[in-house]
C-alpha cells in the first residue's frame, strides 16, 4: 500500500479563490461571443458562472476522497496503525463531511440556477450571484476544520512505510543500536542509516531479498508494553500483524544488558511467529558470549547461514 500519491489538501480559501478565478476567466472569452439582450447576457453568463463554481468545488471535494484509500481496503497492519495515530472514525467523519458539503452546493447550484433562469431584471441576477457564492462558500467554511484534519492525516500518511502483502515478510527486532540496520544493508541491497547511536531507525525500513522475501527493520524497542510510542507501535504492529518470521538481534557487547534483551525476546516470543536469533558484533565480542548465546538460541552469527535459514523458512511455508 502506498500513501505518497495523495496530493496535498489545501486551505479552504484555496478553493473558494481558484473557484472564482476559474469562472473569471472561461466568462471573459465568453462574454465576447454571447448573443442577445443585456437581461439574456447577463443569464448565461451567471448561470455559466455558477457551474463552472460548482464544477470545480465538486470535482475538487470528490478528487480529494477518492486520492485517500478507502478504509475497507486497508489491510489490519494499516487499519491499525491509522487508528493508532490518525483513527479511523475521526477519517470516515470527514469523508462524511466532503461527501455532505459536495450534495449540498449541489443543491444550491439547482436552487439558484433556476433563481436566475426566472430572473425578471439583471439586479435579481447580481443579487442571486452574490447569494449564491455566499451561501456555496460558507458550505465550505462549514468543513474547514475537516479539510484540516484531512491534510494532517495526509502528512501522517505519507510517511508510513510501504510495505506489502502477500510476500514472506522477516521483520528484524531487537534493542536500539544492537545492529539491525547493519543486518538489513547486508541481507538485502537496501541501504538503511546506521549510526552509532539508539534510535536511529525511525520507522520501519523495507528491503528485500531477491522477490521472495521482505525484510522489515524495525526501530529499537525497549522492553514495554504499555506507553509504547508512535515508533515503537509502528515495530510493535509489524512484527505482530505482518511478520511471517522474526530475527531477533543480539548484540553481545551489551549496550544494553544481555538480561534485559533476554527480556525483550521473550515477550516477542510471545507473538507465536518462528524467531531466529542472530549475534551481531561478533568481530568484537568476547568469544565466550558469544558462544553462550549460540548455545541458548541456536543463534546464527554468519549472514549467509541467516539468509539461507530465510529461504528455506519460504519454501516451506504452507
Ligand atoms: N563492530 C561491529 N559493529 C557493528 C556491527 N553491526 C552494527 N555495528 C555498529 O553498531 C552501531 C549500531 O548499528 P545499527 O545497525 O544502526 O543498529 P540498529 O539496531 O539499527 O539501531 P537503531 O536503529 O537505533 O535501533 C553502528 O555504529 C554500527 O556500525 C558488527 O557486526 N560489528
Ligand atoms: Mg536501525
Amino acid at each position: 500500500m502506498a500513501f505518497n500519491d495523495i496530493k496535498p489538501v489545501e486551505k479552504i480559501d484555496v478553493y473558494s479563490k481558484k473557484s472564482l478565478n476559474k469562472a473569471d476567466d472561461k466568462l471573459r472569452i465568453l462574454r465576447k461571443r454571447i448573443k442577445g439582450n443585456r437581461l439574456e447576457k447577463s443569464k448565461t453568463l451567471e448561470l455559466r458562472r455558477l457551474e463552472i463554481i460548482r464544477n470545480y468545488l465538486a470535482d475538487s471535494l470528490d478528487y480529494i476522497v477518492k486520492s485517500f484509500p478507502s478504509v475497507k481496503d486497508l489491510t489490519e497492519f494499516y487499519r491499525q496503525l491509522i487508528s493508532a495515530n490518525i483513527g479511523i472514525e475521526e477519517l470516515k467523519k470527514s469523508f462524511g463531511a466532503l461527501n455532505w458539503a459536495r450534495k449540498k452546493i449541489d443543491e444550491l447550484f439547482r436552487k439558484y440556477s433556476s433563481i436566475i433562469r426566472k430572473a425578471k431584471d439583471t439586479k435579481n441576477i447580481t443579487r442571486a450571484r452574490k447569494e449564491s457564492q455566499g451561501r456555496i462558500f460558507s458550505v465550505l467554511k462549514q468543513v474547514k476544520k475537516d479539510f484540516e484534519f484531512l491534510e494532517s492525516a495526509r502528512k501522517t500518511l505519507v510517511n508510513l512505510p510501504v510495505v506489502k502483502s502477500g510476500i514472506f515478510t522477516a521483520a528484524i527486532a531487537g534493542f536500539p543500536n544492537v545492529g539491525k540496520s547493519t543486518l538489513l544493508g547486508k541481507l538485502s541491497k537496501s541501504k538503511p542509516k546506521v549510526a552509532g547511536y539508539a534510535f536511529t531507525t525511525k520507522g520501519i525500513m523495507v528491503g528485500y531479498i531477491e522477490k521472495e522475501i521482505q525484510l522489515l527493520d524495525t526501530p529499537g524497542t525497549l522492553d514495554r508494553v504499555e506507553k509504547m510510542n508512535w515508533i515503537e507501535i509502528q515495530a510493535h504492529l509489524a512484527m505482530k500483524l505482518v511478520a511471517d518470521m522474526i530475527v531477533y538481534v543480539f548484540d553481545p557487547t551489551e549496550t544494553y544488558s544481555l538480561k534485559k534483551q533476554e527480556m525483550l525476546y521473550k515477550r516477542i516470543k510471545k507473538f507465536g511467529k518462528p524467531v531466529v536469533v542472530f549475534v551481531s558484533k561478533t568481530d568484537i565480542a568476547e568469544e565466550e558470549r558469544v558462544d553462550e548465546l549460540k548455545e541458548k538460541y541456536d543463534a546464527l552469527t554468519d549472514v549467509s547461514e541467516l539468509k539461507k535459514r530465510l529461504l528455506e523458512s519460504v519454501a516451506d511455508k504452507p
